[in-house]
């Protein structure tokens, strides 16, 4: 029993998912925002959006001296993305499962990646690795006045 790792599932937190351009392109849009959405966390926010080019190498700056990074900036510039803002205890660490590895190949079936992509290049929606980088990234790709704080009708169904 891990005390402070309960507490930690019980913090509400935020993540900023998103459908990358070739999930946009293949129809995948509906059954990625459905993963989160059936699972019961909270859509705060969401839009389609044509990522320009600074605000894709400032969301990826850890990444900027990997060789692939030059590739990566073209992919998530080459056409619109969805953006995606979910809210509930725990969603950080739950949207990383739900997404699966960051290599399609090795990503568990059932996972998105798992399931809907084959390549590490290609793989159709992003996820934030932690409650801080959750914050960072919302802030990034949403404005102020982007975002609805809302009770869901279905609230009190999913939580004791
Ligand atoms: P993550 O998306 O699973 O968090 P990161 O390591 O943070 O994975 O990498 C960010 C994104 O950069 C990946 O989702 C993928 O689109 C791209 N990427 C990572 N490694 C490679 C690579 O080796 N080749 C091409 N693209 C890569
Ligand atoms: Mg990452």
């Amino acid at each position: 029993f891990l005390p402070h790792l309960v507490a930690s599932m019980e913090q509400v937190e935020e993540t900023y998912i998103m459908v990358k351009p070739d999930g946009v392109q293949r129809g995948l849009v509906g059954e990625i925002i459905s993963r989160f959405e059936k699972k019961g966390f909270k859509l705060i926010g969401l839009k389609l959006f044509q990522c320009p080019k600074d605000l894709a190498e400032e969301h990826y700056k850890d990444l900027n001296s990997k060789p692939f990074f030059p590739k990566l900036i073209e992919y998530i510039t080459s056409g619109p993305v969805v953006c995606m803002a979910w809210e509930g205890a725990g969603v950080v660490a739950s949207a990383r499962k739900l997404i699966g590895s960051t290599d399609p190949l090795q990503a568990e079936p059932g996972t998105i990646r798992g399931d809907l992509a084959v390549q590490t290049g290609r793989n159709v929606v992003h996820g934030s690795d932690s409650p801080e980088n959750g914050k960072r990234e919302i802030g990034l790709w949403f404005k102020e006045g982007e975002l609805c704080q809302w009770t869901p009708a279905q609230a009190q169904w999913l939580r004791e």
